[in-house]
């Protein structure tokens, strides 16, 4: 299907109407020929084909990853650092190709895919080529004669399965560490989205040995579980759903592999009073930084979800908040002005809605929104579209304990910083949080007080490669980005020598 950018002229974009898996370096059909319809959001219709793997397919990645592990583990570092170079190259030179495409797999604006998601996934490429080569050992003289050399190994196949509401920056997030620390990968992309990515390893596929980068496109309860168990892997990596990650664990415990997962989120952001003592720049930095809600379509794990918000700044702060919240442009994501697309498939738009009628049973108050949004285009017609909503309620309510993925928003009250506190931690998850205060003490003590892996401070929604993410509590293990990361890709191999020349 070839569709066009709108506002550009002779801009025009191809989607393949059949994909196939990405393994060894070649096209490769699925062994028993079946393939899933894969449609895009913002139209609502089926645009392509998918294979749809089962354990055949991922036996034969896993196989040619193992393969292609023996030359590929013993790459310079200098080797490995600049192939990730020149695949942040190759991809910013057809950035908008990708941006493009990624938002008419996954619905979100262009703006955000042209703007945050490619270059941050360059960026990611450069970031790892770079700490790699800057990674050092350790020595240790344990006497006169012997001394403990302490190297960085790769850990081998990883397996690594990431989710639908970044699908090429999660894969940049697993797939940049993974090589640069020397491991080959099997990576199966979520059924929602697995066309950007095929487009990425042809774009790149000539850079890497064959092998070295599997793609294997499937269903999660097929594809997922064949390569979670598989006894062929040496690490798995996840990101997606809590109850999703519980299994992944289960899986991992089977075959003793480590295991990093990223999970969901609820996370909190509390509003000091202070937020509201002048009319300034600052107000609307906090104002633009609450109506991130919003960003990604809500689809975003650390999605500032729920607002605590002091109760003498309530009312005045929640009005220019619903203002600037009203003015969000919903509509067709291919337009650069469109600041929210579609939400991701049919299975999110259902689950939204629901949480929007659970919300409204529950006594929550509509502060803005609360529907599905009716569009007025007829190149988007049938594409999944919402208001973005914002109940008021209290923290016992089912929408602001769960996960619900979409544009909603849940505010309540604090009187002093124990309760917002107490509010904040009251929850199963501890992966973003933010602090809006203008008092750098309040900010540095709400901060280390919120039970979360990542807290911002006056700002939100910053994903820098070399700053450290991940969850606390039922929000994962492990991080991902900064240099940190690496760890979880290598194992240490101590080599401890004896240079005496006779027996002790
Ligand atoms: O996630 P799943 P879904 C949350 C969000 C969303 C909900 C459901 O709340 O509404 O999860 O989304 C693969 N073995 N997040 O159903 O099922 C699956 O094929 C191995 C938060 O899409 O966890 C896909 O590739 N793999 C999140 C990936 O797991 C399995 C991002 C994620 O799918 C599998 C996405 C299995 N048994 C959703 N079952 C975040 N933290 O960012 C599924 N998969």
């Amino acid at each position: 299907m070839v569709f066009e950018f709108p506002n550009k002229e002779n801009a025009q974009y191809k989607v393949k109407s059949q994909y196939e898996n990405y393994i060894n370096g070649e096209w490769t059909a699925p062994a028993d020929g079946e393939y899933f319809d894969n449609e895009s959001p913002v139209i609502g219709k089926a645009v392509s084909k998918v294979p749809r793997s089962k354990q055949a397919d991922i036996d034969k990645a896993v196989a040619a990853a193992q393969e292609a592990q023996k030359s590929w583990g013993t790459t310079s570092v200098t080797e490995r650092s600049n192939i990730l170079n020149k695949i942040a190259n190759r991809v910013e030179e057809n950035l908008e190709e990708f941006a493009v495409l990624e938002t008419f797999e996954n619905g979100k604006a262009v703006r955000e895919t042209l703007n945050a998601d490619l270059p941050l996934l360059v960026d990611h490429f450069r970031y790892f080529a770079g700490v790699i080569r800057a990674q050092e050992g350790g020595i240790s003289q344990l006497d006169n004669d012997t001394v403990a050399y302490h190297y960085h190994e790769p850990i081998g196949v990883v397996g690594q399965i990431i989710p639908w509401n970044f699908p090429l920056l999660m894969a940049a997030w697993k797939i940049a560490p993974a090589l640069a620390a020397g491991n080959s990968i099997v990576l199966k992309p979520a059924e929602q989205t697995p066309t950007t990515i095929l487009h990425f390893v042809e774009l790149i596929g000539d850079l890497l040995p064959p092998g070295v980068l599997n793609i294997v496109n499937g269903f999660g309860s097929e594809a997922g579980q064949a390569l979670a168990t598989h006894e062929g892997i040496n690490k798995i990596a996840f990101t997606g759903e809590t109850t999703t990650g519980r299994i992944i664990m289960q899986n991992a415990s089977q075959n003793i592999i480590p295991v990093t997962l990223e999970l969901g989120g609820k996370s909190p952001n509390i509003f000091a009073k202070d937020v509201m003592d002048e009319d300034d720049g600052y107000l609307d930095k906090a104002i633009e930084g609450l109506v991130m809600f919003a960003l990604n379509q809500g689809e975003v794990c650390t999605c500032p979800s729920r607002a605590i918000i002091h109760e003498d700044i309530f009312d005045a702060f929640m009005e220019k908040v619903i203002k600037r919240v009203e003015q969000i442009k919903i509509g067709n994501p291919l337009d650069p002005d469109t600041m929210m697309g579609a939400q991701t498939s049919k299975e999110q738009k259902e689950k939204i809605a629901s949480y929007l009628d659970i919300g409204k049973k529950e006594g929550a108050e509509v502060l803005t929104g609360g529907n599905l949004k009716e569009i007025d285009d007829a190149d988007i017609e049938g594409g999944y579209y919402f208001e973005p909503t914002i109940f008021k309620g209290h923290n016992k309510m089912r929408i602001f304990q769960e996960e619900i993925f979409g544009p909603v928003l849940a505010v309540t009250t604090y009187k002093d910083d124990d309760e917002a506190i107490e509010i904040a931690n009251d929850t199963l998850y501890g992966l973003g949080a933010g602090v809006w205060t203008r008092s750098q003490n309040r900010a540095y003590r709400l901060g280390r007080a919120i039970e979360a892996g990542r807290v911002w401070v006056n700002t939100y929604h910053d994903y820098p490669a070399h700053a450290a993410f991940g969850g606390y509590k039922m929000s994962g293990i492990g991080r991902e980005n900064h240099k940190m990361m690496l760890g979880h890709y290598q194992q240490t191999k101590n080599l401890l020598v004896s240079y005496g020349e006779s027996p002790k």
